[in-house]
């Protein structure tokens, strides 16, 4: 079926060690319709779900790509000039982020981890609003019914259940829209995605599980979650599944648009693997030097979802000085309104942390508030004053 050129390991049935690359498991057939090269190649099968991508569309997808890496460098340096408090890079997961949110429609709704600020410019997320949470300055970052978007669940998989109870509600009220939910290969682990897997199959939900494995959970491989493909989990739950090379857009988007079709049609939850890697540091409060190999980094800079794309667009005569200077403009401009919505975000008011915990008044908020603000004014009058330590 498709070649699996990129060598691109899943998890091994060989034990622990230091790569990622197959030892020995069972290898699936990765769905892949451009190589690392550059090269497209032909796939019966998932060929007829990118046949509408015209030469236009595949610049603008190279232009989403270096935009959201763009964002990503801009937010890693605003974090070491002490502008954010933390930032998760997505670096070397552009294809997956890109292509699959690409492929959705305006009334799909997604749920998402820290990870998919990709999936989040694709949706069109107020570029402030994507640093908002990571600043400090808010609990949440954005209305999540202004982009069809749910905020970013720091709760490892617990976005999993909100979407399939979502997709619940669609088929409940007969609508055609679907629920994506995005999640890293440690979170299959957790028991909320197995039993938001289990809930999705019994309602024939239409949800798309998209689980991007790029290869550790913070500093645990993914040969340690589990023996086999990631993948093949999803039979166990009665959910068909594909295996996509995540660094390759055109196969991303392909996949992800069949996933959805089959939700719109009835035909339930899908799970997609897309077989990436996570270039990047897991936050910037993270070293992977001290758990990871640099020859791994190097093999996978190899496949860079980027370079493949331009080799594609170089192959077909499309990267020119032109394009590449249109791209580089817009994703300069985006990182400067990026730093000036960061640097110029209003501090928030103390009170505010009380906005949004309920819809309805609660008097128990309502006596904390009460006590918080006598704290609070205690520093302008003495007097009055409410020692901290009775305002805890
Ligand atoms: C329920 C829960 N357990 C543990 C954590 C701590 N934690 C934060 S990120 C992370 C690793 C997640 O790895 P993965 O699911 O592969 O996603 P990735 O970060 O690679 O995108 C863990 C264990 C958490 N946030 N929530």
């Amino acid at each position: 079926m498709s070649t699996d050129e990129a060598g691109q390991g899943g998890p091994s049935a060989g034990g622990p060690g230091n790569s990622t690359e197959e030892h020995g498991g069972p290898k699936g057939n990765l769905i892949q319709l451009v190589t690392p090269a550059g090269e497209r190649i032909s796939h019966p099968e998932f060929d007829p779900w990118v046949q509408d991508i015209t030469d236009e569309t595949l610049c603008s997808l190279y232009e989403d790509m270096m935009v959201v890496r763009r964002i990503d460098v801009e937010a890693t340096a605003l974090q070491r000039q002490g502008e954010l408090a933390l930032w998760p890079p997505l670096l070397g997961q552009e294809a997956s982020q890109i292509g699959s949110g690409r492929a959705l429609r305006g009334d799909d709704f997604v749920f998402s981890s820290y990870r998919e600020n990709g999936v989040a410019y694709c949706r069109g997320v107020g570029l402030t609003d994507i640093i908002r949470v990571w600043r400090g300055n808010a609990s949440s970052g954005w209305d999540p019914y202004t982009i069809n978007m749910a905020t970013p669940t720091i709760i490892i998989g617990a976005q999993t259940l909100h979407a399939t109870g979502y997709a619940m509600g669609i088929q409940n009220d007969g609508a055609d829209s679907v629920a994506i939910t995005y999640f890293g290969d440690g979170a299959t682990s957790e028991g909320d995605v197995n039993e938001a897997m289990v809930f999705a199959a019994s309602f024939q939900a239409p949800v798309v599980f998209f689980c991007q494995n790029n290869q550790w959970a913070i500093s645990e491989p993914v040969r340690l979650q589990s023996h086999i493909q990631l993948a093949d989990r999803a039979a166990g739950f009665g959910i068909p599944s594909m295996r996509v090379d995540g660094n390759d857009v055109l196969a991303v988007m392909a996949a992800t648009r069949v996933a959805l079709d089959r939700a719109r049609r009835g035909g339930g939850p899908t799970f997609i693997e897309a077989v990436t890697y996570r270039m990047g540091p897991h936050t910037t409060a993270d070293d992977p030097t001290r758990y990871r190999d640099a020859n791994e980094l190097e093999d996978w800079a190899a496949k860079d979802p980027i370079s493949r794309l331009e080799s594609l667009l170089d192959r077909k005569g499309l990267l020119t000085d032109e394009l590449r200077q249109l791209v580089q403009a817009k994703a300069d401009a985006v990182a400067r309104e990026m730093r000036l919505g960061c640097t110029t975000m209003p501090d928030p008011e103390p009170l505010d942390i009380f906005k949004h915990v309920y819809s309805s008044p609660n008097t128990w908020l309502d006596r904390q508030q009460d006590h918080y603000s006598r704290y609070l004014a205690s520093f302008g009058d003495p007097a009055g004053a409410v020692s901290e330590e009775g305002a805890r």
